[in-house]
């Protein structure tokens, strides 16, 4: 992209979505890191994020800020040190600017600035102070504008605990800093002088209540912190307004710096944009997102992050079970060679390529709650194997009725022209029309239908074998009559093998469906756990924070604060317990699915003996 181009509009009261900024998204596969910087206009976040994206250009700067339209403007680049992922750089245009507009949609994008970074900068000015932070009152409205459950506690704080796990990493950018960094005449970091500015106030007075919020909010949400300060880039007042044109070495050094340190952090720490369950932000994912969370915006209710990924996961895993079930046809296609020989040999062909799509199908889907596309996958590959067994069928009649066509070639020309109606002639008949099943039997690869298609052979040779019978003067009535039954048993032999076959054929596919039930379960147990462990990395990590705050507020002596979120970590503590005691939880998705899974694959439910025991025996 050569330069920005608006991804949100904050228009007329109403938020939209630039549909060519998404088709935008919608090209880039790869992963992503998101920066977004909120700040007053007139703070230079223009320069930083042109710097960010490696140009002198592109956002605007400070001068012209007016014209832009208000939202949010986007910028997707080439990532500077991770080849394999894009930058993508926010920038909000028009935030706290009264000249442009409510000031209530203001909360709406900077809560959307939140949801879709995965680092946040907050840019301004001069010092970290009351002002400076009342400025930031916006965080304190999150937890009524975005939701992380779809279906919250009653208790509010608990829910608003839940962003932690996917919200950014918060980086304040203080510009044009005009003090020393020490604290009690000892020199202090950058980091420091932020974590003390977020203290809170101790006394209890008005003024300070609404930095305060803000404070606790930053402090709660935002596990990872960070912070820049910036001298001012020149003290030629000329230049200011048109940094973008002044060159880099004209710039003052400390400036310089300071940019240099900013991006290279940024670079090199800028997470990947990682939603709940380890799910990672794709340009096309985050397109998805911006659009569900706006539509939620417009439409009254308050943007959920679940509720987010359910929407991906709906668009995604429709496409899993297509992508999952070419792969299937693709790979039976190829690897099949019609007529096969046994039923059994495309049922084996079949479980190896089944195995091999359920594997895609895990590997491109997520959050399939109720396994509702692993189910369809399940009839689609059966629907599948059906098909392939049809063909497999029309091709070994096609061959076997060609194949005996040829050999009966010769018999059928006796039998017209007459051979057999000579005395002796029904013995002559059944010697040739034997040499025709021997010289069939030896025929290669016939497939399933060989005993069948032989079958309607004999049968189509019936009344032709009994006039020929009939009307053999060398034998006698009685002979005739046990030369009948001969012919009447030997059809009766051939039933009960025909029959045998098809038993045989019908337990070979009911065990091809048991094979097809155990892998889909093993597989889906196999992502299960692996989803767990995510779950408990994510919890762990909610409690790691929740300690350090809970540390924190003792230490600066707030000790009823600090009380008040004893409840929660108890609870998150009984949360973590109930994850980690996985069985009980599997057994119980497990007999549901598999009792669907059942349904589509009847066989495996006679084999298993339908009830779920089979299961818990799987369960290990
Ligand atoms: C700031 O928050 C703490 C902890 O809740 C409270 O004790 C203190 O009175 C608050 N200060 C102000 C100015 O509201
Ligand atoms: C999307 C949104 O919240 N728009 C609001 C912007 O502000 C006006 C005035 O308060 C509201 O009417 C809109 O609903």
């Amino acid at each position: 992209m050569e330069a920005p181009i608006c991804l949100v509009q904050n228009w007329k009261e109403q938020l939209t979505v630039n549909l060519e900024a998404i088709g935008i998204l919608e090209q880039i596969a790869q992963p992503l890191v998101v920066v977004a910087i909120v700040g007053l206009y007139r703070t230079g976040k223009s320069y930083l994020m042109n710097r960010l994206a490696g140009r002198n250009h592109g956002f605007s700067l400070g001068s012209t800020v007016q014209s832009e339209t208000k939202g949010i403007w986007m910028w997707c680049v080439p990532h500077p040190t991770k080849p394999t992922h894009t930058l993508v750089l926010l920038d909000t245009e028009g935030l706290g600017d009264v000249e442009k507009g409510d000031p209530k949609n203001d909360s709406w994008i900077f809560a959307l600035a939140v949801l879709l970074s995965s680092t946040f900068v907050y840019n301004s000015m001069s010092t970290i102070n009351h002002q400076a932070l009342e400025q930031l009152h916006y965080v304190t409205e999150l937890t009524q504008l975005i939701r992380a459950k779809s279906d919250p506690r009653e208790d509010k704080v608990e829910d608003s605990s839940e962003f932690v796990g996917f919200f950014p990493d918060f980086i304040w950018a203080v510009r044009d800093f005009v003090l020393e960094l020490k604290l009690d005449g000892r020199p202090i970091t950058e980091d420091e002088y932020l974590e003390n500015a977020l203290k809170l106030i101790p006394e209890n007075n008005p003024k300070g209540q609404k930095s305060n919020m803000t404070r606790e909010c930053i402090r709660y949400f935002f596990p990872v912190r960070k912070c820049f300060v910036f001298d001012r880039p020149t003290n030629d007042k000329s230049l200011l307004f048109q940094i973008e044109n002044v060159p880099e070495n004209q710039l003052e050094w400390n400036f310089q710096v300071e940019s240099e340190n900013f991006c290279s952090y940024i670079f090199a720490n800028g997470k990947t944009k990682t939603l709940r369950g380890g799910v990672i932000v794709t340009g096309n994912r985050l397109g998805t997102l911006v659009q569900t969370y706006v539509d939620a915006i417009n439409s009254g209710t308050v943007p959920c992050l679940e509720n987010a990924v359910t929407a991906l996961a709906q668009r995604e895993n429709s496409a899993a079970v297509q992508k999952a079930a070419e792969h299937y046809a693709e790979q039976m296609a190829q690897r099949l060679r019609l007529p096969t020989d046994t039923l059994q040999e495309l049922l084996e062909v079949h479980s190896a390529c089944e195995k091999e799509a359920i594997a895609v199908f895990m590997e491109h889907s997520f959050k399939d709650d109720e396994q509702e596309f692993q189910k369809r996958l399940v009839a689609t590959i059966e629907k599948w194997k059906e098909e392939f067994m049809l063909r497999n069928e029309a091709a070994s009649i096609r061959h076997c009725q060609a194949e005996l066509e040829k050999l009966s070639e010769s018999l059928k020309e006796s039998i017209s022209c007459g051979a057999f109606s000579v005395p002796g002639g029904h013995s002559l008949y059944l010697e040739a029309r034997k040499k025709v099943e021997l010289s069939y039997e030896q025929v290669p690869r016939k497939g399933v239908k060989a005993k069948e298609v032989l079958k309607s052979f004999l049968q189509s040779q019936a009344t032709v074998e009994n006039s020929i019978l009939q009307s053999d003067k060398a034998l006698t009535d009685g002979e005739r009559a046990v030369a009948a039954e001969r012919t009447k048993k030997e059809v009766a032999e051939k039933e009960r093998e025909l029959l045998k076959q098809r038993q045989k054929e019908q337990e070979q596919v009911m065990e091809a469906q048991e094979r097809s039930f155990q892998e889909n379960i093993a597989k889906l147990q196999e992502k299960m756990e692996r989803e767990r462990v995510m779950l408990l990395r994510e919890q762990e990590k909610m409690m790691e924070h929740k300690l350090k705050v809970q540390k924190e507020l003792l230490v600066e002596g707030f000790r009823k604060k600090s009380d008040m979120l004893k409840n929660e970590i108890s609870q998150l503590r009984e949360e973590i317990e109930r994850t980690r005691k996985k069985p009980s939880l599997f057994a119980h998705i497990l007999d549901t699915v598999g009792n669907a899974f059942i349904m589509i694959l009847p066989g495996a439910g006679k084999i298993c003996g339908a009830g779920m025991k089979v299961l818990s025996s799987l369960m290990k």
